[in-house]
């Protein structure tokens, strides 16, 4: 049956760059999606994204979950390295290569800065590998911090970094691991 979730809007930010990063992105929406007091709403697509940090890695695969959660925004974060755990995300360097990583990116209209919990994600609105699938299924949704809309983020963001929508399934063939990641 399912379960009634009453809860707060929440957008999860999933990316890859190891091993086959289009599979390990779909997996980790199911993942989710199947979190307890959570109900997995919608995704975006699948973009295929130039490194941020350190450019010494491969591309990306990255794509936003929204989800209706009851889980409080520690035992979400909780609950995604669990994920990322199951997952086999090694201990990497910071924004270095990474089988998943999950990113809590807004939980609702709240406003956190706590040791090892900040929401909305600190990042987000420098970067196009975020703001492009954001506004893809949220362009509407107010940064609360901010008070602007991810649109008008999108619209003010300096980051150039190539983002790239993937189509689906076609495109898993070009992103399998040991093809061109480029
Ligand atoms: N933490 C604090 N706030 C949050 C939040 N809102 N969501 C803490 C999730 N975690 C949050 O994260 C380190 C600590 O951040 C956690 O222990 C948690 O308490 P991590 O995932 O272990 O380490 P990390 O991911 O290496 O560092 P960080 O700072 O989270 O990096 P990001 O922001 O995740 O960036 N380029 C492209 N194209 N695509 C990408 O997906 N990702 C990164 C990683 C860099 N470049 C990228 C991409
Ligand atoms: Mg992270």
């Amino acid at each position: 049956m399912e379960q009634a979730v009453e809860g707060v809007i929440a957008f999860i930010g999933a990316g890859s760059n190891l091993g086959d990063s289009f599979e390990a992105c779909l997996e980790a929406v199911r993942r989710v999606a199947a979190l307890p007091r959570t109900r997995f709403l919608r995704r975006a697509s699948l973009y295929r994204t130039e490194p941020v940090g350190s450019q010494d890695q491969g591309w990306f695969i990255n794509t936003i979950i929204e989800v209706r959660t009851d889980l409080g925004p520690r035992e979400l974060l909780a609950a995604l390295q669990g994920i990322e755990k199951a997952m086999g995300r090694g201990e990497g360097r910071r924004w270095g290569p990474r089988a998943i990583d999950l990113d809590i990116l807004l939980y609702g209209p709240q406003v956190l800065r706590e040791e090892g919990l900040t929401i909305p994600h600190p990042e987000l609105h420098r970067r196009a590998f975020v703001l492009v699938p954001l506004t893809e299924i949220a362009s509407y949704a107010i940064h609360p911090a901010f008070g602007v809309s991810i649109q008008g983020l999108l619209g003010r963001l300096e980051d150039r970094s190539v983002v790239e929508l993937l189509l689906e399934p076609q495109d898993r063939r070009r992103t399998a691991p040991g093809k061109d990641s480029r």
